[in-house]
């Protein structure tokens, strides 16, 4: 426990109430190796919390940050792959759906290269990983070093995102794509209504889900969607998790490609610490920066808007996704002027909350308690908040940090919230909300986002 508080605490008493009740979120989830997102929900590894986690952690202490990441990284598959979730071995199958028996990684992944000695999912998540790791390492330099934490993370985050770039450019025009609900993070989103309606669900008594002993039905996602994402991940285990086979589900997603341009632009700042060559990873970012908005910016609604590669259509639904690629420094000014207007216009402006909700307020499928359908989130809204000072916005940064630091503490590190009332939603005590907290609470604001 030591090593945990021996960081220093900022003075103000409120603050320093709110960052004992965030530490003492991330000291209850850790298990020893990593940190689970909520003890009852979700009591396994998860890739992108865990790197929201280790942003967090790393105020606490740098090394249990870096265990994070490393623990997660021990689950990577020799196809670059970083599984959306590693599985801790100790708990029986019925403590999470699906199960490792329903992925079977290590049998249906070995020509993917899945590791033997972890189970693990065979979908990803968002690549947040490594700026995660960059920020870990600048929150104690020396201690990086003497760990050669750089070092040895470099060349699995490379392949990462390589693995991203080749294998998961499934439209060969230079974005990442995502070939499940879960992958982009923001599972029963209303942008995958409609992909999602050429998939014919799994029958309900092929599988039972584990979230409803925990969550409430009305802030999860339906029977129906699960049948979906079942049937979805059933026939890629079935295609031992190859992606050069056809996919009935093919998205480009904005918020995953801005978080993949952030990262790149993280690594090629790795790069240089190593004595490898940024080049690479800088001329990278600027290509999907281009591209990005090229492909996914929409003028008419001033947002950024997924790709379905199915019918190689925009999807017609505003998301918050869609105002994420504001962390991109080097997106063009005209762009992120409108970005800001959409983000304080009808559809995302909450008066009463001032947080950002994760669909369109007029959205016919806005739902304020269902899950990625509505509720306000934190981790996007740290995205958000770290994208405003990005660009200079640091007046209205400013008001976003305030409203999610206050909603944190009034609704126990919810993992989402009701956007127009700040009524905390779906678990409690969840480890990037605690986390992201004691990032706004312990980082320096002037610190370049990068
Ligand atoms: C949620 O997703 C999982 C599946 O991965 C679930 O619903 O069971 C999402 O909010 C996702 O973004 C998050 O990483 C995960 C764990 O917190 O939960």
């Amino acid at each position: 426990m030591r090593e945990v508080l021996d960081r220093p605490v900022p003075t103000a008493a409120a603050d320093l109430t709110l960052r004992r009740g965030a530490a003492r979120v991330l000291i209850t989830n850790w298990t020893g190796t990593s940190t689970v997102p909520s003890r009852t929900l979700y009591p396994h590894q998860w890739s992108w919390d865990s790197a929201f986690i280790a942003i967090g952690l790393r105020h606490l202490s740098v090394r249990r940050a870096q265990r994070e990441l490393e623990a997660l990284l021990a689950g990577q598959w020799a196809d670059g792959r970083i599984p959306h979730i590693v599985f801790n071995p100790d708990l029986p199958y019925g403590a999470y759906f699906p199960s490792p028996d329903f992925w079977q990684s290590s049998r249906a992944g070995r020509n993917a290269g899945a590791p033997e000695a972890a189970e693990t999912s065979g979908i990803v998540q968002p690549p947040v990983h490594a700026l995660a790791a960059w920020l870990v390492h600048r929150a104690d330099t020396a201690e990086s070093r003497r760990r050669e934490f750089l070092t040895r993370l470099y060349p699995q985050l490379a392949a990462w995102h390589r693995y991203l770039m080749t294998r998961r450019d499934l439209a060969g025009a230079g974005l990442a794509a995502v070939v499940h609900p879960w992958e982009p993070g923001m599972d029963n989103s209303p942008c995958w209504d409609r992909p999602l309606s050429r998939i014919t669900p799994a029958a309900p008594d092929t599988f039972h889900r584990a979230d409803l002993n925990h969550g409430h039905p009305a802030d999860r996602p339906t029977d129906l969607d699960y049948g979906r994402y079942v049937h979805l991940a059933a026939d890629y285990r079935s295609a031992g998790y190859d992606d050069a086979v056809p996919h009935q589900f093919a998205v480009e997603d904005p918020c995953f490609n801005a978080l993949l341009i952030v990262s790149e632009l993280a690594l090629a700042r790795i790069a240089d610490q190593v004595g490898a060559d940024p080049g690479l990873h800088s001329a990278r970012a600027a290509d999907l920066t281009r591209t990005l908005v090229a492909r996914l910016w929409d003028e008419d609604t001033g947002l950024f808007l997924a790709r379905d590669l199915v019918d190689d259509r925009l999807i017609p639904e505003l998301s918050v996704a869609g105002l994420i690629p504001l962390l991109v420094p080097d997106l063009p000014e005209p762009v992120v002027e409108r970005l800001i207007q959409t983000l304080d216009g009808p559809h995302f402006h909450t008066k009463s909350t001032a947080l950002v909700p994760s669909y369109d307020l007029d959205g016919h499928a806005f739902d304020s308690t269902r899950y990625w359908r509505g509720p306000a989130w934190f981790n996007t809204a740290w995205l958000i908040e770290r994208g405003l000072r990005a660009h200079g916005r640091d007046t209205r940064a400013d008001r976003l940090r305030d409203a999610i630091l206050t909603t944190a503490g009034n609704s126990q590190f919810a993992e989402y919230v009701d956007p127009t009332t700040g009524a905390g939603r779906g678990t409690r005590n969840f480890s990037w909300t605690a986390a992201l907290t004691l990032d706004l609470l312990c980082a320096d604001d002037k610190e370049p986002p990068l």
